[in-house]
């Protein structure tokens, strides 16, 4: 496997960063998970816009233009001739000393990995995911917006082990208002009487799936809303859905012991995973020209 690394293509051995890297320190960073499919790279621009805009709330000035990162990420497929692939491009604010300054990094590091991926929930697309809303809330967008792609995770481990715990599939997150947020890696998604739903994006991350999907609904004639939904909203929906570069677009079928419709992805999750799908296929920035 080869890795970028800093301008430089290694091999995974030589792949290091130091224990000094405010990365590893502090969780000082940013990253984006991206996927190619079928030779092309799907929703490039808008994975390295939101890049660049997390490192740029997080006062992180990265030391590659744009164009370097894009061409970085197609160096790197074309090294490990990878045409399908999840890609993990990463930036930290670079070595420095155990004060948390981040005025003593001189230096951002920079990493490209990509790997070979398949179907994350493999046959959980047909027969649906469990599902829990966890007690832990969405870090608040005072705090930290949910928007920054951090490399500080440690919010979204936590309501992950809370629905491994509970030997379920996925984590739903509330707000610290009462809202719905997203789950753990992904954008949540209600249909109720053949309308969609998704809440507004200041409590979660503006995911580039869950706009995907919201533009595919829309060109389907599809009724959208955007609004802030709670529990009564989930567990009264007709169809539950999460949307990620990762989970791609996955039903839910059961949360909280509530059977969500009939327990069965329903026809418009359905639709819109054959659409997704298509488009996943079709679209995107060919890695080999
Ligand atoms: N919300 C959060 C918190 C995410 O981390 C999404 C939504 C979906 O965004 P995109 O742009 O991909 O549609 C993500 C993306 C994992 C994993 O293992 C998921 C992500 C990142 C890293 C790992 O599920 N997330």
């Amino acid at each position: 496997m080869i890795i970028y690394l800093d301008g430089r293509y290694v091999p995974e051995e030589e792949a290091k960063v130091s224990v000094f890297d405010h990365g590893l320190l502090y969780g000082d960073g940013v990253f984006e998970g991206i996927r190619a499919y079928n030779g092309k790279i799907f929703r490039l621009d808008e994975h390295l816009a939101r890049l660049y805009d997390s490192a740029k709330t997080i006062d992180l000035a990265i030391p590659i233009a744009k164009e370097e990162m894009a061409e970085a990420i197609k160096e790197t497929l074309r090294r490990n001739d990878l045409k399908d692939a999840y890609i993990r491009p990463i930036v930290t604010r670079g070595k420095g000393d155990l004060g948390l300054d981040p005025r003593k990094c001189e230096k951002p590091t920079v990493i490209v990995i990509a790997v070979t991926w398949g179907a994350m929930y493999g046959d959980l697309y047909e027969k649906g995911l469990r599902a829990i809303c966890v007690s832990v809330r969405r870090t608040p967008p005072e705090s930290m917006p949910p928007n920054v792609k951090s490399l500080n995770y440690l919010n979204n481990i936590l309501a992950k082990i809370e629905a491994n715990y509970q030997n379920v599939d996925e984590a739903i997150f509330f707000d610290v208002n009462g809202n719905v947020s997203e789950g753990s890696g992904d954008n949540i998604f209600i249909v109720k009487n053949g309308t969609v739903i998704t809440p507004p994006t200041l409590n979660n991350l503006r995911g580039i799936t869950r706009q995907v999907v919201l533009e595919i609904a829309q060109s389907m004639g599809i009724t959208l809303l955007e609004r802030n939904l709670g529990y009564f909203d989930l567990y009264s929906a007709d169809e539950v859905f999460v949307t990620g570069t990762a989970a791609e677009v996955a039903p839910i079928r059961e949360i909280d012991g509530r059977v969500i419709g009939n327990g069965r992805p329903g026809p418009i999750t359905r639709q819109l995973m054959a659409a997704f799908r298509s488009a996943t296929q079709k679209e995107g920035t060919p890695i080999f020209e």
